[in-house]
């Protein structure tokens, strides 16, 4: 049993959109993302211009791994695009049947979420609203506003993560900007899991 001291104070900051204390800080940058966009020359075409904009970070509070224990986190999204498709995050399956929730705190986004044989859903957030993400369905987060978008998250703490799957099939949908305004749409790149 973990000899840890819970009764501690957790702090979001929601003007600087930082958490303390944090277990880990991570930074994704387009060039480590490129590939899981619609159109990855668009994505080198950025690239080679010498920018390597962060797409997204996230703090993770992880209190205590073993089952029963929550991880809560903040996400933040910047605005931007890759071709048409808007910035997001990379997307995973937990590796045990967790289920998770994103609370919108900031900016208009999306979660999609999929189960694992296709069946594809989405809730748009922004502030003060929740998207729940059922045990065994993936999950991915857009920004689809000019501003940064930020959510806080909680999930079971011995969930585990699986990035193989997204990173090799998609989503089998994307969520681009058509006349101004979000579409969610087939994923022309999807590999559909039926043979
Ligand atoms: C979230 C995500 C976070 C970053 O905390 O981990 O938004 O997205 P990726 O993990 O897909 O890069 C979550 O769903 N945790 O389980
Ligand atoms: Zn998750």
């Amino acid at each position: 049993m973990s000899s840890e001291s819970f009764s501690k104070v957790i702090n979001l900051d929601l003007k600087n959109f930082t958490m303390t204390p944090a277990t880990r800080k991570r930074e994704v940058r387009l060039s480590e993302l490129k590939d899981y966009f619609s159109d990855p020359a668009a994505a080198n075409k950025i690239l080679s211009s010498g920018r390597d904009p962060v797409v997204y970070e996230y703090y993770e509070y992880v209190v205590d791994e073993s089952a029963g224990h929550l991880s809560l986190g903040l996400t933040i999204i910047y605005p931007g695009k890759v071709g048409k498709e808007y910035f997001m995050t990379r997307g995973h399956f937990h590796l045990k049947p967790a289920a998770e929730f994103y609370y919108g705190i900031r900016g208009r986004g999306m979660l999609l979420i999929q189960s694992e044989d296709g069946r594809a859903e989405y809730v748009e957030l922004r502030p003060g609203v929740i998207g729940y993400v059922p045990p065994g369905w993936g999950h991915r987060t857009i920004n689809t506003g000019r501003g940064k978008f930020v959510f806080f998250f909680a999930y079971p703490s011995d969930a585990g993560h699986d990035y193989g799957i997204v990173k090799e099939k998609g989503f089998a949908k994307i969520v681009i900007e058509e006349k101004g305004k979000p579409k969610v749409v087939d994923n022309p790149k999807y590999v559909s899991s039926t043979i």
